[in-house]
């Protein structure tokens, strides 16, 4: 399984082809709408999302509400495209809007230098409206559909904002079940599990970044439950799935690290103090891991543990009080563009990671299981768990 997106961040809308998914998933309308719309919600958002209001629209693959083994395509429209036909039509010339909306003092910290290097442009908007994060939609509705074979599979993903513009919760502060977490994370417009004081703090450290021109960036974390151990690979490199989450999240716009379970300490604490133990649980003939600090994978290989990625999200390279940068048609220096945006995305780029994860999983299920119909994907899946029965048992931590 994979998938494709094409799409401008104020063209006409965003394309998601999805190919090689197995027929007989069934796929809301409802649940990948709500996807859209928690990937649209959060503290800090600017006025753009204001006028949006992503839906998807089933253009193929789907029948009846499943997924018929076909190539999956959808579509969301950009309802803001009626504001910027002039600037962004497909088909008409180029127009005098579009010369106003053109420039060309690239930001740091987004792709404008690098694509103007690359592709050769001579406006920046063609960097600009690509690379734009806006593309994130269509990867949670690609996210959504593979969710939909994942809770087929009795598997769960969820995330939670863990630090916001250096406002970080305090871990031993959080809700002691997934089931709590996931619902604290889920009731507030921050996407996190923290208490209400450090809720607070995320929001006033927003607005004081809002006043003051600037953006924030953040950390997140993603969980998956009830995942079967032997998912990815030691054998190759490129089959060690560890390798492929780390690089569909790092994809992300604006992620610019990834961690899984505790990695980012390992290289502070000594061998006994990192890895998970192995104990016997003999009263269920199976073995019992008291830590989880390798988020789930070893040797790229899912090991039965809950699979915990973590992402770090770079502050918005869009900001008022513009940094310096360079007038590339007279080489002067001058103030990097601005143009509205964003104060933070942290929460909505939970949803994102999410999404990523979930692909990266359903793709690694498949090839494990099969990829032509869920009840023969089912069925596979029974047998390898009766194989491994009782399997280990997951930890909290
Ligand atoms: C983005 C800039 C803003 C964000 C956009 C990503 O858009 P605009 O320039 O239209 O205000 O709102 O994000 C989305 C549209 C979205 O759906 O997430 C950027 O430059 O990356």
């Amino acid at each position: 399984m994979r998938f494709l997106t094409a799409g401008e961040s104020h063209g006409k809308g965003l394309t998601v082809l999805i190919d090689n998914f197995p027929a007989g998933v069934s796929l809301l309308p409802d649940f990948i709408n709500g996807e859209l719309f928690r990937r649209q919600q959060g503290y800090g958002r600017g006025g753009r999302m204001k006028i949006e209001k992503d839906t998807a629209q089933l253009m193929a693959g789907v029948r009846f509400q499943t997924s018929t083994g076909a190539p999956i395509a959808l579509f969301i429209e950009n309802r803001d495209f009626k504001n910027w036909t002039e600037v962004m039509s497909p088909e008409g010339e180029r127009t005098e809007a579009a010369d106003q909306k053109k420039f060309i003092r690239p930001r740091p910290g987004h792709a404008d230098l690098a694509g103007y290097y690359k592709y050769g442009h001579t406006d920046l908007r063609d960097v600009l409206e690509r690379s734009s994060a806006r593309e994130t939609a269509a990867r949670v509705a690609a996210g959504a559909v593979a969710k939909c074979l994942l809770k087929a599979l009795g598997i769960e993903v969820f995330s939670h904002v863990t630090c916001l513009g250096g406002v970080a919760v305090d871990p031993t502060t959080l809700p002691d079940t997934w089931p709590a977490l996931q619902e604290r994370a889920e009731s507030n417009d921050l996407r996190c599990a923290g208490p209400d004081a450090v809720l607070d703090q995320m929001r006033h450290t927003v607005d004081a970044a809002l006043a003051e021109g600037t953006t924030l960036g953040g950390d997140i974390e993603v969980i998956c439950l009830n995942v079967p151990p032997g998912l990815g690979s030691y054998v190759q490199w490129d089959r060690k799935l560890d390798g492929q989450l780390a690089q569909a999240v790092m994809s992300i716009q604006a992620v610019k690290s990834v961690a899984l379970g505790a990695g980012e300490e390992g290289g502070q604490v000594s061998g006994s103090a990192f890895h998970d133990e192995i104990v016997p649980q003999p009263e269920r003939q199976t073995v019992y891991r008291p830590t989880n600090r390798a988020g789930g994978l070893e040797g790229g290989v899912t090991n039965g543990m809950p699979v915990v990625v973590k992402a770090v999200m770079k502050p918005i390279a869009t900001m008022r009080k513009a940094l310096r940068s360079v007038n590339l048609e007279t080489g002067e220096e001058e103030a990097a563009h601005f143009e509205r945006s964003d104060v933070t995305a942290v929460p909505a780029c939970g949803v994102v990671c999410e999404a990523m994860v979930a692909v990266v999983l359903a793709r690694a299920l498949l090839e494990k299981f099969g990829h032509d119909n869920l009840p023969d994907i089912q069925a596979a899946m029974a047998q390898y768990r009766a194989r491994l029965a009782p399997e280990p048992v997951e930890t909290a931590g």
